[in-house]
């Protein structure tokens, strides 16, 4: 999944595609590097952002997500709001990655069923201003048995709302209400037999130039590596997503992405 961030501050890209045509031209060039499905996002989750208005955000996405379904791509609407996802699928998206899975707003559920369309939800605990309070997993399991158990949770609410369970993909939500050893945990329980993988749901993971890899290669002085330079890294949990056999990775570098995954593919053969 190729990221397409059309928000003026996303922490990664903000800013550089909030133009249409440079977001369509974006969309395109990533099809070219091999994404078989490009995110189309109109709200930046980056820890402690505001969020847009529902006007500004469907201005953002609709014509964005008209224009790449015209060329062809596959097309998922990265948003926590009802409206502008029936607004997305009727323009062709088809796909809802819902990072709230569906606690943000629930009227997205419906929304998604009535469409037919594959749901992404992610594990979340609340809006981007109040994350970093949100990242503690005092029960059972500590993170992973928090995070599995309130995945289950909304599985259960998706498929009340008549979303069948193989149109689900869940998605532990690396970094949102997360600690930077959390996230390690998560991406560990993600292995076959691991407590996550032991859902049994198909799973997304976002991981792509993520603060916690900037902790990880942090200087000796503690200076985190800055988001530009982590591209290696995300490349690395690629791989090990792919050996844990993951349905989709999200990533801003779908080129190099897609030469892991050759080199993968040819040591499996
Ligand atoms: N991360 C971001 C945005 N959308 N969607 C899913 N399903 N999973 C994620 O981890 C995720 C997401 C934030 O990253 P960005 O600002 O680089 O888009």
């Amino acid at each position: 999944m190729g990221v397409v961030n059309v928000t003026p501050d996303s922490f990664s890209d903000g800013g550089r595609y909030v133009d249409p045509e440079a977001a369509l031209a974006h969309g395109r060039a990533l099809v070219a590097d091999g994404a078989d499905l490009l995110d189309d996002g109109g709200e930046s989750t980056r820890p402690g952002a505001t969020r847009p208005l529902v006007r500004e955000e469907l201005d953002r996405v609709v014509p964005v997500i008209a224009g790449l379904v015209e060329t062809g791509a596959v097309v998922s609407v990265d948003t926590m709001r009802a409206e502008v996802a029936a607004a997305a699928l009727e323009a062709g998206a088809s796909v809802v990655n819902d990072v709230s899975g569906g606690l943000a707003d629930p009227e997205i559920l419906p929304v998604v069923a009535a469409a037919g369309a594959t749901y992404v939800a992610m594990h979340w605990r609340g809006h981007s201003d109040r994350m970093g309070e949100l990242a503690v997993y005092d029960g059972p399991g500590g993170v992973v048995g928090g995070v599995r158990r309130e995945l289950e949770a909304r599985v259960e609410a998706i498929v009340a709302a008549g979303i069948g369970e193989d149109r689900v993909v869940l998605d532990p939500g690396l970094g949102f209400a997360k600690r930077p050893e959390h996230n390690w945990e998560l991406v560990a329980a993600l292995a076959p037999g691991g407590e996550l993988a032991g859902l049994g749901q198909r799973f997304l993971v976002g991981a792509s130039r993520k603060s916690f890899l900037g902790r990880l290669l942090a200087a000796t002085d503690g200076t985190p590596r800055p988001v530009g330079e982590r591209e290696v890294a995300g490349h690395a949990l690629t791989l090990v997503l792919a050996q844990h056999g993951v349905w989709g990775v999200r990533v801003h570098d779908v080129r190099g992405a897609r030469d892991v995954l050759a080199v993968w593919a040819a040591c499996s053969r």
